[in-house]
């Protein structure tokens, strides 16, 4: 079984300061947040950008402020979001892969997202892949559903993809696959077999679906923008609180933390 890699999901697109007085918003309070949880334990943080104000963007010069700030700070990959909020279009959504992280996410498909759909058209697919491919971006393909599990079996076998693929459940939103045992089980089924997989649990199925990843041999992913409580009913303080717990359980089940460095190897990221 590989190392465990963590990824802490900072900030999203749809949480507010509001719901949650510790979302980090600003690049330098993301870049803070970032160090926070890669001293916890985390290899890889998943970013969104927000202006001031904390409405969500895709600009490109805020997403280089906050792959600065986190450089700054520590060693850590930094995966940028390309499904930035409902509603933007594919071409700003993809601006900031120009900057060359070492990560971005890939959404499969569409699905309904709240009272909203977040749409994925097939050729807005191929054609993040291709501008990732370009740019030596390592895709995580993100899965909210089963049907985007075989489209992506589709896109690898005909090559928009390469393998071995690294994947991404989202289990939990509501519109999307549900966030139970038994559904994770049903995806470990599907999944190509030299692929690699993380699974992100929304709200409260982010803490046993992340507990059974670590049993499984696969990745975790914590973070306000799927959870923002420690506990039902209690908030969780900080990013890297999540981080910490998830550390805490490894040890206790005896897998080991990898490092970034030792993630870069496991997921096959591209030299810098
Ligand atoms: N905010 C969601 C609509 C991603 O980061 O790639 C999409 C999302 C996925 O958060
Ligand atoms: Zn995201």
């Amino acid at each position: 079984m590989d190392k465990l890699i963590i990824t802490a999901a900072l900030t999203g697109a749809e949480v507010s300061r509001e719901q949650q007085a510790a979302l980090p918003i600003t690049p330098e309070e993301i870049g803070i947040a970032a160090a926070e949880c890669a001293a916890a334990g985390a290899s890889i943080v998943h970013v969104h950008a927000r202006w001031p104000d904390g409405t969500p963007t895709q600009d490109k010069e805020i997403y280089r402020q906050i792959m600065d700030e986190v450089s700054q700070r520590c060693d850590v990959i930094v995966q940028i979001s390309t499904g930035g909020a409902v509603g933007m279009s594919a071409h700003e959504r993809l601006a900031p892969v120009a900057l060359r992280p070492e990560m971005a996410t890939l959404s499969m498909g569409s699905v309904n997202f709240g009272g909203d759909v977040f749409y994925n058209h097939p050729s807005d697919i191929d054609a993040f892949a291709r501008e990732m491919q370009l740019q030596g971006v390592k895709p995580e393909l993100e899965i909210f559903d089963s049907g985007m599990l075989a489209t992506a079996k589709r896109w690898l076998d005909k090559g928009a993809l390469a393998s071995p693929a690294h994947f991404d459940l989202v289990m939990g939103v509501p519109g999307g696959m549900v966030g139970t045992p038994q559904a994770l089980m049903y995806m470990l089924s599907e999944l190509p077999p030299d692929a690699t997989w993380t699974v992100a649990g929304i709200g409260a199925a982010q803490l046993p679906l992340t507990t059974m990843a670590i049993l499984l041999g696969g990745h975790v992913r914590v973070g306000f923008e799927d959870n923002i409580y420690y506990r039902k009913g209690e908030l969780a303080v900080s990013n890297a609180q999540l981080v910490a717990r998830i550390v805490r359980i490894a040890n206790e089940l005896d897998r080991p933390v990898a490092t970034p460095q030792e993630a870069r190897q496991i997921l096959n990221l591209a030299a810098r």
